[in-house]
């Protein structure tokens, strides 16, 4: 028996455990069983660990990314370690990227770097039989008899993905039917994996070597279709870092599936026929990585976009109601100055001018362990966490007193950032704004957000104000027609 377990912040547990779901697929094939733990950090209980330690696994492995949960985690580690030998895997972006850091840990025996369908299953293998030969296994990484830490060379990726299939089974997948747009129970779908460009903040260099891997179409669609069978899924949510790398190949899928999708993918692949394309497929969720309105940034991150891209971009949908779009931006980029944080700014301002109903985050740059920027991060003064679970801190949802890891921006300058984006939500649309736009435009292009609750307030009142008068109106309209 191999326990997985996978700790999830309860707002995002519609997303099933898909890189687990792929392991278990592999570790059952060798004859392993397997029981996956899909848990909030709350769930990280007594009875949750006894039920763990009782099971007397070969190993427990966890799924782990740097920032949230990690805490959690290190609890769980902790706590089964504490009652127990069982050894303890950590696997996923965070251990592939600092394995040695994880390594100190000691509630860490082991970590595997990068895929895990093959790694999972030959250190089971070498663990069954007590005498493991773990030098021999690529993609590991331990702690020798003598105390030293060694990381194996990397694994070469998988040949052909189709040969493994998420474990659907292990899940209740009704659970994870989640809804969006026109969908009410679209399921979470990875088709591919990695990206073919190289963002300097972006995991995808270190971990994925930049090479794109991917499901074929007929694998997709008859992996769909089948799990179609037998729950009521109207709609799919890839989960690919870039969906589109291959137009034809990510076309022929959602064709032939003939469901509502969402997916991510770059500003760069959009023209007429693309935006066409996307909404003849029923594409009705994109996400793009516009990051930054600043030139200058774009090429600094090496984004490979420019700022027409995204306009461009949003403009070729813009004709399409009812496809959403939502951009995400970043700010508080190494050596970015607060002119260039204004650019951003007045790039969202242009982008909802274009498209009002366009949705857009703003995170502040999080320096990923492994990502180019980490290291430009370092040389500009970011001292990176000496304890694993310290890095929850670094979390892009922060709290706004906590951007304790930007120090070449003043972070006074990087929260009012996050104030105005917060005004720009809860104004730009509301039909106040027409009153004074000007105002509140004037206000988050110059970062002036002092005083933005009372804006926001202002908003809001006067939206009432339009809707009592709109609701007297229409009673008004009644009377009159009851009474003439
Ligand atoms: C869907 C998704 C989510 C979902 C949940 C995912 C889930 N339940 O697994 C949600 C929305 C919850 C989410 C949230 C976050 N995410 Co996210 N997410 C993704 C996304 C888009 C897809 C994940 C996926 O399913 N991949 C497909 C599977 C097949 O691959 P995989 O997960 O990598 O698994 C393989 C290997 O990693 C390895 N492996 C994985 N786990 C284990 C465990 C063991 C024991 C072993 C041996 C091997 C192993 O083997 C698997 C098969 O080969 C990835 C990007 C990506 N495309 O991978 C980002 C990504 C993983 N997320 C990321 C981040 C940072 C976060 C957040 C921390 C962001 C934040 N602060 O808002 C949160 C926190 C999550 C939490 N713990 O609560 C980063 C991780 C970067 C890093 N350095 O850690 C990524 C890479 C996105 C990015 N480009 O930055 N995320
Ligand atoms: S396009 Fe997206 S997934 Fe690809 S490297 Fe850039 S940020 Fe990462």
């Amino acid at each position: 028996m191999i326990v997985l377990v996978k700790i999830n912040h309860p707002r995002y547990t519609f997303h099933p455990p898909q890189g687990l779901l792929y392991i278990a697929d592999s570790l059952r094939k060798s004859g392993y069983d397997v029981k996956i733990f899909h848990i909030n950090p709350n769930e990280v209980t007594d009875s949750v660990i006894a039920e763990i330690v009782g099971l007397k696994p070969l190993y427990v492995g966890c799924s782990v990314f740097t920032g949230e949960m990690m805490r959690s985690y290190a609890r769980l580690c902790r706590e089964i370690k504490s009652s127990s030998q069982i050894p303890i895997v950590w696997g996923n972006a965070h251990p592939s990227m600092l394995p040695e850091d994880c390594l100190k840990e000691d509630y860490i025996d082991f970590v595997v770097i990068g895929e895990g369908e093959i790694t999972s299953v030959e250190l089971a293998d070498s663990l069954q039989k007590g005498t493991p030969q773990l030098k021999d296994i690529r993609g590991l990484g331990f702690t020798d008899d003598s105390g030293n830490i060694i990381i194996n060379p990397r694994r070469p990726f998988i040949q052909n993905l189709d040969d493994y299939k998420p474990a659907w089974d292990l899940i209740n997948i009704e659970k994870y039917l989640t809804g969006f747009h026109e969908s009410k129970k679209a399921l979470p779908v990875s088709t591919s994996r990695g990206c073919p460009f190289d963002c300097g903040f972006c995991y995808n260099r270190e971990f994925n070597k930049c090479q794109w891997r991917a499901h074929s179409a007929d694998y997709i669609v008859s992996m769909v279709t089948e799990l179609q069978e037998k729950y009521p899924i109207d709609g799919i949510i890839t989960t690919d870092d870039n969906f589109f790398v291959n137009k034809k190949r990510a076309f022929e899928i959602v064709e032939k599936l003939g469901l509502p999708y969402y997916c991510e993918t770059r500003a760069n692949y959009f023209d007429e026929n693309f935006a066409d394309d996307l909404h003849r497929t029923k594409g009705r969720g994109i996400l793009l990585g516009l990051e930054s309105g600043s030139e200058r940034i774009l090429k600094f991150i090496n984004k490979k976009i420019t700022v027409q891209d995204s306009i461009n971009a949003v403009s070729v949908v813009s004709k399409y109601p009812n496809i959403w779009i939502s951009g995400s931006f970043i700010v508080a980029f190494p050596t970015e100055t607060e002119e260039e944080c204004k650019e951003t700014m007045s790039l969202i301002v242009h982008l909802l001018d274009i498209k009002k109903e366009m949705s857009f985050t703003l995170g502040y740059f999080l320096p990923y362990p492994g990502s180019n920027l980490y290291h430009i991060a370092i040389e500009k003064g970011f001292v990176p966490p000496k304890r694993t679970e310290d890095w929850e801190d670094i979390d892009r949802w922060a709290s706004k007193s906590q951007i304790t890891w930007v120090n070449w921006i003043s972070s006074e300058k990087t929260v009012k950032l996050r104030k105005s984006i917060i005004l720009l939500s809860s104004t730009y649309h509301s039909p106040s704004r027409g009153i004074f736009k000007n105002y509140v435009k004037r206000k988050i292009l110059s970062l002036d957000v002092d005083g933005w609750g009372i804006s926001v307030l202002i908003c809001i009142f006067i939206d009432q104000r339009f809707h009592i008068i709109q609701v007297y109106q229409i009673i008004k309209g009644l009377v009159n027609r009851i009474v003439h």
